[in-house]
């Protein structure tokens, strides 16, 4: 019997080893969802806002590689997904989103909920069609899968309402996606001019990003030849494991000391799969060699002397074997030793002894890593949150952290966390947010517990929007409070009249128990843990025009407080 146009849809999608589609239901998408009522083979997980479904897309496509698919309706429904899938794409993540349209008949009327869709995610998609007529199917799909996984990107199909039960007849266009499994590798010429490079250099770095996943080993191999520290970008931050006396840290604003001066004291940096994008934290006037495998980044961010367009995994196969390691370990060591410094300023700065109230924003963070599984995964919100938990998380080799680390969004923890767990609900997943990150995708907790998702959520709460605070703070505005702070809710009793386990943790002594009693919960559980607000996320070296700043802003607050007192 010939399938309808959502069941052509579901062919193409089970395919590629899809099985689940985020999204809200309505309208358009209600021939789609009923397809899934009838087919075994795939699933329908119903979110409480669209813009969930596409983070959730998103961290599931990061944790299993398979395409990640979320839908939202007309209209409405569809923008709510857009924000998401601008997180999909710059964290080149693959994600198709599937989203209504209104019948043929209306289009171009300013019909109810009609939306120009084709111009709104223009610029966010890299394939986008809508679906005119059965007649297209099954190739659009084919397509705009194709596109989603070749990018990696987004992809859109529209479905307007009226085609969207409308019968395929079989044009023979139905073929298998193509999944390349190719690497590539660099000419001969271009690695060894690269490798002369390296080779004469006598303090190399290398600056190493989320296009190092799956190439610990060689990584590990040419840093070890080189004698070259290995500074790490935020989203390259689970490519090693954190013990590693090599990985040295994070270089930028919520770098370490270590990694800031590794990056800024070499004489050769090495950049590999890494599109790092502040362009103030790389050396001057030092030659730059840069892999990559996406040709529109070499030289986007820094002069580079030499770049090689390849995948970083057999391009390291190829030139480690070129390199001699004639730098010798001095660059190495004295980094090290920084690297040691910077790891006992942190253990102090964790520490959850004593009575200390509120508590240290870094003892909650660290006391999560410690508990966590050999496997966990680490979904991290935007904020100061995002420095505790680059700061004082030690990622193990089998541990994964995600977050919206390029687009960063606010907000996205949890229903990152819920696309994370819906991969595996074995596997533990810890979300760490701050209040306003929580507070703006909160609604989906409900969610975990609907689905028996035993996610982990930790609110840093300090009742204020603490980054932008200190950033207001920094670039020397008086502080306003009517802006930056937050009136909470009990988040606890939320999640227990969500249907799981709610904690509210005050006292040092209350924290390793609760994260203990939340990771063994089959439920779904909120941790509220009450950090001072006053924690400060230093950068690792504080620029003149910060310190000036910092002052400016205080010297306004004295005067506002000294009008207001004395008239
Ligand atoms: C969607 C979105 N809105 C606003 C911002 C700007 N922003 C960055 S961090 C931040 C404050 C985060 O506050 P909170 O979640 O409480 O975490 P904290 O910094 O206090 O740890 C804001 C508003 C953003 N990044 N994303």
């Amino acid at each position: 019997m010939a399938r309808n146009v959502c069941e052509e849809i579901l062919e193409v999608l089970i395919g590629v080893g899809v099985t689940q589609i985020f999204g809200v239901t309505g309208d358009a998408l209600n021939p789609l969802v009923d397809a899934i009522r009838r087919d075994d083979r795939i699933r329908w997980i119903a979110v409480r806002h669209e813009e969930t479904a596409a983070y959730a897309a998103t961290a599931h496509n990061q944790i299993t590689g398979t395409l990640g698919v979320c839908a939202g309706t007309v209209g409405p429904g569809a923008l709510h997904l857009l924000n998401g899938l601008y997180n999909a794409k710059k964290e080149g993540a693959s994600v198709l989103a599937i989203t209504g349209q209104v019948p043929h008949a209306e289009a171009g009327s300013d019909f109810f909920q009609e939306v120009n869709l084709a111009r709104v995610f223009e610029d966010v998609c890299l394939f986008e069609q809508p679906i005119h007529s059965p007649a297209q199917m099954p190739r659009l799909a084919q397509q705009a899968v194709q596109s989603a996984l070749s990018g990696p990107g987004v992809a859109r199909l529209e479905l307007p309402s009226d085609v969207a039960p409308m019968k395929v007849h079989d044009d023979g266009m139905a073929h298998a996606i193509f999944e390349p499994m190719s690497q590539v590798v660099p000419c001969a010429e271009d690695l060894e001019r690269a490798a002369a490079v390296l080779n004469a250099a006598s303090k190399p770095t290398i600056l190493a990003g989320s296009g190092c996943r799956g190439a610990r080993d060689e990584l590990l191999a040419a840093a070890e030849t080189l004698h070259a520290p290995i500074v790490h970008a935020l989203r390259g931050a689970d490519v090693m494991e954190s013990e590693n006396p090599y990985w040295v840290g994070l270089t930028g604003l919520i770098g370490t000391d270590a990694g800031y001066r590794a990056v800024e004291d070499c004489d050769t940096l090495l950049m590999l799969g890494t599109d790092f994008p502040y362009r103030v934290f790389y050396p001057k006037g030092v030659p730059i060699v840069q892999v990559d495998i996406r040709g529109a980044n070499l030289g986007k961010r820094a002069p580079v002397s030499h770049a090689l367009l390849g995948h970083v995994r057999p391009t390291l196969r190829a030139l480690t074997p070129l390199l001699t390691g004639g730098a010798g370990p001095s660059h190495l060591e004295s980094i090290q030793k920084r690297r040691r410094k910077w790891d006992q300023k942190m253990d102090r700065q964790s520490s959850l002894e004593g009575n200390r109230t509120p508590l240290r924003p870094q003892g909650v963070a660290r006391a999560a890593s410690d508990a966590a599984a050999d496997d966990a995964i680490f979904v991290v919100d935007v904020g100061e949150c995002t420095v505790w938990a680059a700061r004082q998380v030690r990622l193990r080799a089998g541990q994964r952290m995600i977050g919206s680390f390029n687009h960063g969004s606010l907000g996205a923890a949890l229903p990152a966390a819920i696309g994370a767990q819906s991969a595996d609900p074995g596997r533990q997943v810890i979300a760490l947010c701050g209040d306003g990150g929580f507070g703006m995708s909160l609604q989906d907790f409900v969610t975990a517990a609907r689905y028996g998702w035993p996610v982990n959520v930790i609110v840093f709460n300090n009742a204020t929007l603490g980054f932008v605070k200190m950033e207001m703070e920094a670039t020397g505005y008086p502080e306003y409070g009517e802006a930056t702070d937050l009136v909470n809710p009990d988040f606890a009793r939320y999640a227990e009249i969500c249907g799981g386990l709610g904690f509210t943790v005050r006292e040092p002594g209350e924290v390793a128990p609760a994260i203990a009693e939340a990771l063994a919960s089959p439920r779904p559980c909120i941790i509220d843990a009450f950090v001072d607000p006053g924690e400060l996320t230093m950068p690792p070296v504080i620029a003149p025009a910060q310190a000036w700043g910092f002052s400016i802003s205080k010297l306004k607050e004295s005067l506002t407080y000294a009008k207001e007192k004395l008239g």
